[in-house]
């Protein structure tokens, strides 16, 4: 039985007998095989659906290993800054845990589907009149100067928890690693975790390579791209509107490592790649998922991955689910056809 990521990679992380396991069975997540985007680049592709996590994002695989440290060391509140995902994540574990929850929110820039789940979890949700970064800032600043426990992924739990993700793809492509993996980057965390999952891996012997990391931030946020903090971030995918990274520094370190890049992508690239997972792989993503499909088409057009010379393997890692996000999924569709209820209407409304 799946027992969560903790029981799955136990003697990777930091956890003893001692420690409470505080688990939603998150992990186990499907590795798709795209075929249309294969097809359209001449290579394996790979969709690594970490939306179908317990709380519908891959910051479940962090989370649980966070809050079960916190629980450990007796701690009676969590409390993080979020674009959303950390949220919603943190308050499931912490209502699980039994530990009060409290998260700090920008003002209008949270997705319904996340800041719902904060709420109906019980989390004590608290908007800022402010950008993300300014929030980080202040829950870094609670979390010194009050018996607080901070889940960002500053607390290097959640790291450790997010680098089995990098455990799953190699054991689900039968012991390898891919070639190359694209990833969203925001906070740049999630970056930093990959790399070093990939890396301990290889050290303990279960793969014999690591793949090239390449990352992709929002055109108007990307401060890694630009060698400079964003004061003011802008893009459609909510989730990666983050002007000045908390793991900045350990996110060029997997590029730079791994023989990577990081890069941007447009939001008109973002919502194109989006409508092409939902509508040609059936797989429906938040928008700052879109990001690491929109990257992989980017490269495509830069021909990047023929100079590979053979068939490569690409993972691309899908965050969070679509639901998630209800506005933007409507942002540009048509309306749904409204029909007398009638047989026959609904017959020459389906122009066959
Ligand atoms: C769907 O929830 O930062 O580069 O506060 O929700 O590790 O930050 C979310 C980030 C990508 C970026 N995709 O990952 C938060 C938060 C989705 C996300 C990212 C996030 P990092």
């Amino acid at each position: 039985m799946w027992q969560g990521i903790i029981e799955k990679y136990r003697k990777f992380l930091p956890v003893t007998d001692r420690t409470p396991i505080v688990s939603l069975s998150e992990g186990n997540t499907p590795l798709v095989r795209a075929h249309s985007l294969s097809e359209l680049l001449g290579s394996e592709v790979y969709l690594k659906c970490e939306g179908l996590n317990p709380t519908g994002s891959f910051k479940d695989r962090g989370m649980t290993v966070a809050v079960s440290k916190a629980k450990e060391n007796g701690a009676k509140v969590v409390i993080c800054a979020s674009t959303g995902n950390t949220s919603a994540s943190a308050a499931a574990y912490a209502a699980k845990a039994g530990i009060r929850c409290v998260v700090l929110i920008p003002k209008g820039a949270v997705a319904l589907g996340k800041l719902s789940q904060a709420m109906v979890h019980a989390a004590q949700v608290i908007a800022v009149d402010g950008n993300f970064d300014k929030a980080l800032g202040i829950v870094r600043e609670i979390a010194e100067h009050t018996p607080v426990t901070l889940v960002n992924s500053v607390n290097p739990f959640r790291l450790e928890g997010q680098k089995t993700a990098a455990f799953e793809i190699c054991d689900q492509l039968d012991g390898r690693a891919p070639d190359y993996q694209v990833i969203p980057v925001g906070n740049a965390g999630n970056i930093t975790a990959y790399w070093k999952g990939y890396t301990e891996y290889k050290t303990a012997g279960h793969v014999s390579s690591v793949p090239v990391m390449l990352g992709f931030q929002a055109e108007g946020a990307a401060p890694i791209v630009r060698k400079k903090i964003v004061s003011k971030p802008q893009t459609v995918a909510t989730a990666i509107k983050i002007g000045n990274p908390a793991s900045w520094k350990s996110a060029e370190r997997a590029r730079d490592e791994s023989g990577g890049l990081i890069d941007m992508v447009t939001d008109r690239e973002i919502l194109e790649a989006y409508r092409f997972l939902a509508a040609k792989e059936g797989v429906f993503v938040e928008p700052a998922s879109a990001a690491s499909v929109a990257g992989l088409l980017k490269l495509k057009r830069k021909s990047f991955f023929k100079k590979a010379g053979k068939k490569s393997v690409i993972v691309c890692i899908l965050t969070g689910h679509g639901l998630k996000d209800p506005a933007s999924a409507l942002l540009g569709v048509k309306k749904p056809k409204t029909v007398r209820a009638d047989t026959r209407a609904v017959i020459k409304a389906m122009d066959l």
